[in-house]
């Protein structure tokens, strides 16, 4: 199928005149894929559209948060009606109550939280909430993991880091990143040696529970638990970054489906239904340590703000209904199956890898559990393949080293076309 995009390019010429890349994300702009991006007009349930009109299954989902597809009504009529009352106030309300209950009922470990307006801003608030309650400054992250653009955390950062190839990015002083200890995802071993060797400045561990940022990458078996025990033996806070996980993988997110306890959590995406939002929380003697009630300084001109809360409301209380993530996980299964059974008789070397309703479809033949596995994977075959997969009408992420969202607007027809389009796609590469 051929797309028109006349009306995208010409929008692109005028993005690029203004904005770097034309975009408002780096890997938004197709650069990891080629071609140009498309510039949408419109979305509903499973389905967007382009400004020229070409319409694509989404298995993007704006990277994860519409978790119940594009412009569900209930949603759009809770952002309707909170508008109506007004935008914003700079003052406590009662939705960010009520959305502060439903994210703690479903997380009982987070016994305390704040709400910010990324995932960007609730990472670097956990880690300066974790650095100000150990007195410590070091921090473990995994190779690939992205928590955001945050300073300290940008170094070898998964994501559009690793699809651009800069995983630690210029413009990032030495010293802000001389206390970010790397380790390997999957790898206990690694993240003992440095703790022996450095425990005592280490204030935490960080790290995506299931990976979305170098492509979806389970924990290995026991992995997530040992690292809880290493973290308790040397005395240094968990810090689980759900921003992608939480309310997808689980209700719970990945601490429910693991059985974790961690000390902080953060979340976004989900449970702000589609607008900005974020949030750290976690035990309450830590979170007491953030202003106005500690030292710890966080704030936000439009924290908690009464759309986010709405949006997230709506969101949390439809993902409350009986069977939905069984339903989510029973769809993404029968997309993962399909797509293997596809590659195969296509003849193409795969691995599709999922946990709940986010997975990947990497270009090799060998597991993928770490950043160096990754890395190894064909992009240059994804690129094709992705192409492939939009002329059929299906709007994959742009990009190797991220995860496809499934949500509960997708139905058992989408996932078998997605299928058929990836059978004709793998076939023609
Ligand atoms: P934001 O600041 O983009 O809201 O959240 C940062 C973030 C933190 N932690 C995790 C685990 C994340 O996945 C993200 C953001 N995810 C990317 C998608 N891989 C956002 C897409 C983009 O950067 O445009």
């Amino acid at each position: 199928m051929k797309l028109r995009t006349g009306k995208s390019a010409d929008a692109l010429k005028r993005a690029e005149a203004l904005m770097p890349g034309g975009v408002s994300s780096p890997v938004r702009a197709f650069k990891a894929v080629g071609g140009q991006p498309l510039f949408i007009a419109s979305g509903s349930g499973s389905k967007i559209r382009d400004i020229d009109g070409n319409s694509f299954l989404d298995y993007v989902m704006s990277w994860g948060p519409l978790i119940l597809g594009h412009a569900h009504p209930a949603v759009v009529e809770a952002v309707r009606k909170a508008l109506e009352g007004g935008a914003s106030f700079g003052a406590p309300t009662v939705r960010e109550i009520e959305l502060a209950e439903r994210v703690t009922a479903a997380m009982p470990w987070i016994e305390q939280l704040r709400f910010v307006n990324s995932g960007t801003e609730a990472t670097m608030s956990a880690i300066r909430l974790a650095r100000a309650a150990t007195g410590r400054p070091g921090v473990i992250k995994f190779e690939g993991c992205y928590h955001g653009h945050v300073d300290a955390l940008l170094v070898k950062a998964g994501s559009g880091a690793m699809t651009f190839g800069a995983p630690s990015s210029p413009g990032v002083p030495e010293d802000t990143v001389r206390h970010t200890h790397i380790v390997p995802f999957n790898d206990l071993e690694a993240v003992r040696r440095t703790l022996d060797a450095s425990a005592p400045e280490i204030a935490a561990v960080i790290l995506e529970p299931v990976v979305g940022n170098m492509g979806c990458i389970p924990p290995g078996e026991g992995f997530l638990k040992g690292l809880a025990e290493l973290c308790e033996r040397y005395g240094v806070l968990l810090v689980l970054d759900e921003v992608m996980t939480g309310f997808r993988v689980a209700r719970g997110g990945a601490a429910e489906r693991y059985g974790i306890r961690p000390d902080l959590v953060t979340l976004g995406k989900v449970i702000g239904g589609g607008l900005p939002v974020g949030a750290y929380g976690g035990r309450r003697n830590l979170m007491q340590l953030v202003s106005p009630v500690g030292p710890v300084y966080q704030a936000g001109t439009l924290s908690g703000n009464p759309l986010a809360m709405a949006a997230g409301i709506a969101t949390l209380d439809l993902l409350s209904a009986a069977g939905t993530y069984e339903r989510l996980e029973a769809l993404s299964r029968q997309l993962e199956q399909g797509l293997v059974k596809a590659a195969a008789e296509a003849g193409v070397a795969v691995r599709v890898q999922g946990v709940g309703s986010m997975l990947s479809l990497f270009f090799t033949d060998q597991p993928v559990t770490d950043c160096a596995s990754a890395l190894r994977c064909d992009t240059a075959r994804f690129g094709r393949f992705f192409g492939g997969m939009l002329r059929r009408g299906v709007y994959l992420p742009p990009s190797q080293f991220e995860a496809w969202f499934v949500s509960l607007a997708h139905s058992e027809e989408d996932i078998a076309r997605t299928v058929e389009a990836a059978r004709e796609a793998l076939t023609s590469l």
